[in-house]
């Protein structure tokens, strides 16, 4: 274990995330392309019953993301993106006990979810849209800041680094000095080395390898590789095969010491985090 060098409780809006544990977030998509069973309120039902059974099964954080970020994937507008996303915020905050983590990068959204009980605002592009940094300084919520280099449809195009660890950690702090410019305290951040956002293989497995070089950063590190391409590519298995792959890698990232899991498997990442504290709590 990392001796952490911040305070163990994150005030994460009306709740508490305490630092000094493994937390497991799990995967609520909310684009139609994932609930495609046709009618709104069907969508929505189905997605609150994902949301509790992921819950149940160990989740203290739930990412709801109404924009998908996969490669070549459709822009929505902001609007769009607001009608997925406000409706799952306002019942997951009404009906679980949970940290609700929001997946946008858009100011009306990063605003209207705090408002309806968003937790943490958790943006892929680090507060780099128009009006984001201000948005999310006005909410007084935890952000979590990616790596990431373009735009989901062209960041796998070629990305070169000489250094991927080192510019990675660069990058993050230099979106520490956007976010405490606008008066994002360091103390609300979550830095994340974004697995799988313009990055080949060995970068992702480099980066992985040497992430706990991140911790000079002082903050705690969320790490999202759950069924993830580098996972396939290593091991030769479609996206449905890759949970054992996806598990490794979790107990990788929890003995480098990351506070935050970002994955679809719930229960199984929920069981190797139970097993390790054990161990790690041992005389
Ligand atoms: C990540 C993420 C995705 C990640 C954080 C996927 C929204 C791609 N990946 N957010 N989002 N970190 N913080 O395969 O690694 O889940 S989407």
């Amino acid at each position: 274990m990392t001796s952490q060098q911040y305070p163990a409780r994150l005030p994460c809006g009306n709740r508490v995330l305490d630092l000094s544990r493994t937390h497991v977030m799990g995967i609520l998509n909310v684009t139609p392309d994932s609930f495609s069973d046709g009618g709104r309120f069907n969508q929505q039902d189905a997605a609150l019953r994902h949301a509790e059974a992921m819950v149940a099964a160990g989740a203290t954080l739930i990412d709801i993301g109404g924009e998908s970020t996969r490669p070549g994937a459709r822009a929505v507008s902001a609007l769009e993106e607001l009608e997925r996303v406000a409706p799952m915020v306002e019942a997951i905050n009404r009906e679980l006990d949970v940290v609700i983590s929001v997946d946008t990068s858009t100011p009306a959204v990063i605003r209207e979810s705090a408002r309806l009980g968003a937790g943490l605002i958790n943006d892929v592009r680090s507060l780099t849209r128009d009006g984001a940094l201000d948005a999310a300084a006005a909410t007084g919520l935890p952000v979590c800041l990616m790596h990431m280099r373009g735009e989901p449809g062209d960041m796998q195009n070629n990305p070169h680094y000489d250094d991927v660890t080192a510019e990675v950690a660069s990058y993050l702090e230099q979106r520490m000095a956007a976010c405490a410019a606008v008066g994002i305290d360091a103390g609300r951040i979550i830095l994340d080395p974004g697995f799988g956002f313009a990055k080949t293989l060995a970068h992702n497995l480099s980066l992985f390898k040497h992430m706990e070089s991140l911790y000079r950063l002082g903050r705690p590190l969320l790490v999202g590789v759950s069924r993830k391409s580098m996972i396939g590519q290593t091991l030769d298995r479609p996206v449905e095969q890759r949970l054992y792959g996806s598990l490794a890698l979790a107990a990788l990232a929890m003995t480098k010491g990351a506070s935050i899991l970002r994955v679809h498997d719930v229960a199984e990442t929920a069981d190797i985090v139970r097993m390790i504290e054990a161990v790690q709590t041992a005389e």
